[in-house]
């Protein structure tokens, strides 16, 4: 199902894993990821990200993120067996995959748009959620920030249901930035995996 959105090439799947398999999915992830609690330096200081992490990818790529370099990980099989399943439904390659956990709904990654410049010029993210269901907002980035004429205020919402499948691509990081905010509804934890390409 695509997603409206000037500028953007948005692509859902709410469906992408069968509903039986959802919570065993979530459990084995869960369980056999190898998360880490990274930290930022913010103003010179180490701080502790508001979710834990874990990277996964072909030969040991290397990924910088928030000025963290992480080195992946081998794949495991699981991992491997979803990105097949990915490329075949959507038609990209993926060499590389960051997980996010969000333990509760205190947990929380901030706006940002994946427009690193090893991720090329227009990043394809395959992001699949199991677990508990967060809201995904998107807004539109403004063309220049010294300009007063500010893009149209855009915002989309979509709910990141447990065994979803998001595909952002083409234009979207460079127009669009993206957060799960953070929320007082009690929340279990939801594990959120995005595939992406890496270039050298
Ligand atoms: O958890 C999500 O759905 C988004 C994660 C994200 O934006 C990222 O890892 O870059
Ligand atoms: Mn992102």
């Amino acid at each position: 199902m695509k997603i409206a959105a000037q500028d953007a090439e948005l692509d859902f799947y709410p469906d992408f894993i069968d509903r039986k398999l959802r919570q065993v999915l979530f459990d084995q992830l869960y369980a056999s990821l190898a998360w880490q609690q990274d930290e930022i330096v913010v103003y010179g200081k180490s701080v502790a990200i508001p979710r834990l992490q874990a990277w996964y990818g072909d030969n040991q790529l290397a990924y910088q993120y928030s000025g963290l370099t992480m080195i992946a990980k081998p794949w495991t099989s699981t991992l491997l067996t979803l990105k097949q399943e990915i490329e075949q439904h959507t038609g990209y390659r993926f060499n590389s995959m960051l997980a996010n956990l969000y333990r509760d709904g205190s947990d929380t990654v901030g706006w940002h748009s994946d427009d690193e410049p090893e991720l090329g010029s227009e990043p394809v993210i395959a992001s699949l959620s199991v677990g508990a269901e967060r809201e995904f907002q998107l807004k539109r980035r403004y063309k220049d920030k010294h300009s007063k004429e500010k893009q149209i205020n855009e915002k989309i919402s979509i709910n990141l249901t447990s065994g979803s499948l998001l595909v952002m691509a083409g234009s979207t990081q460079k127009y669009w930035q993206h957060c799960i905010p953070r929320t007082k509804k009690p929340k279990a934890a939801r594990i959120n995996l995005t595939f992406r390409y890496v270039c050298f």
